[in-house]
């Protein structure tokens, strides 16, 4: 296989290479040009998906058979703030990329990730979601994956592009950015281990419930997908099953060696918070047999875990 990445330098890009590369695909990994990329097993290529010729060049280029796209502005919190720069990234570089894939003389299988956000706020009764809800999404981030979704499966009735959707439901682990939420936590709790700051974590809507998945699982996924995912389908990825975000910052607690009391800090509330999510994920199973293997308290010590080294560096450095 080889397999073009688009946000290789991104939080789950990491992983990707790993999990593909480890399997003895070859890997070209996409960049932006001023981010900092440390991965080996792969050739590494600066784009910029804004920019359409240059999408069309590296294309050329590489001439994958496969394409992993996970470049985006992926922060729901940050879509409120850059909307137009969310629609820039999310649905104008979705389309360069799906243009220049189809120009293609042999058109490469794409693996679009999107994202379960765009289901929006679900009725109990809905939960697990399959996929052929109604999506009703509740913020900037959501809407622009399913325009990009949209693009992609027009691609695939007009065109014949082999275009797989992902809606990826919340994934975390070490090395995440701390602007998700168990990666902000995480990082609290190793400050105060640390002495750094006072034994308080500042929280959001606790009570909002979530699928949360390891992303090393997630990676597995989309490994699967990209060999035995149907061209056009759309599959959720997620672990099935809703866990409130009170129950994971005990889970933190119980791994942290000092306590801690919360507090909730305004500005992480959301304009629009979908009270539960979780995904029904019965067709990727169907499709790829793939099941979540990693324990949600595994992924928060190693989470911990990494925070801990981080905050040892830093102070070191
Ligand atoms: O925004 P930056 O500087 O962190 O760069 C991100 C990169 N990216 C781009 N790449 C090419 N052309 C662009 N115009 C462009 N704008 C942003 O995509 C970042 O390095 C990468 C996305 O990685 P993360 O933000 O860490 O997302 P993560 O967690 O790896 O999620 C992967 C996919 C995304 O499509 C999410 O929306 C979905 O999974 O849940």
């Amino acid at each position: 296989m080889r397999c073009l990445i688009t946000g290789a330098a991104g939080f789950v890009g990491g992983y990707a290479i790993a999990q593909l590369a480890g399997n003895g695909a070859e890997i070209h990994a996409a960049i932006l040009p001023q981010e900092q990329f440390s991965g080996g097993n792969c050739t590494v290529h600066t784009l910029d998906l804004c920019d359409a010729a240059e999408t069309d060049a590296l294309m050329q280029t590489v001439r994958p058979d496969t394409v992993l796209h996970l470049a985006a502005q992926s922060s729901v919190g940050l879509s409120w703030k850059m909307p137009q720069k969310t629609v820039d990234i999310n649905i104008s570089g979705t389309l360069h990329l799906l243009e220049a894939a189809r120009k293609l003389p042999d058109p490469p299988r794409i693996l679009l990730i999107g994202s379960g956000e765009v289901y929006g706020t679900l009725r109990p009764a809905q939960i697990p979601v399959p996929e052929d809800t109604l999506p009703q999404p509740n913020n900037f981030y959501a809407a622009t994956k399913l325009a990009a979704e949209s693009l992609a499966q027009v691609c695939f009735r007009a065109y014949g592009l082999p275009v797989i959707c992902v809606r990826a439901f919340n994934h975390f682990g070490p090395r995440q950015r701390p602007d998700f939420v168990i990666a902000d936590w995480c990082r609290q709790a190793a400050e105060i281990e640390a002495g750094l700051r006072e034994p308080v974590i500042r929280t959001g809507n606790l009570t909002v419930q979530r699928d949360f998945t390891d992303v090393r699982d997630i990676v597995r996924a989309y490994e699967l997908l990209l060999t035995d995912g149907r061209p056009g389908e759309i599959y959720n990825v997620g672990s099935g099953r809703a866990i409130a975000l009170s129950d994971i910052l005990d889970e933190i607690a119980a791994q942290t060696v000092c306590a801690f009391r919360t507090e909730t800090d305004p500005q992480k509330l959301r304009p629009a918070d979908t009270p539960v999510i979780a995904a029904d994920i019965r067709k990727l199973q169907r499709d790829t047999g793939w099941a979540p293997q990693i324990p949600l308290r595994q992924t928060i010590a190693d989470t911990l875990a990494y925070w801990r080294q981080t905050i040892k560096e830093n102070a070191g450095a």
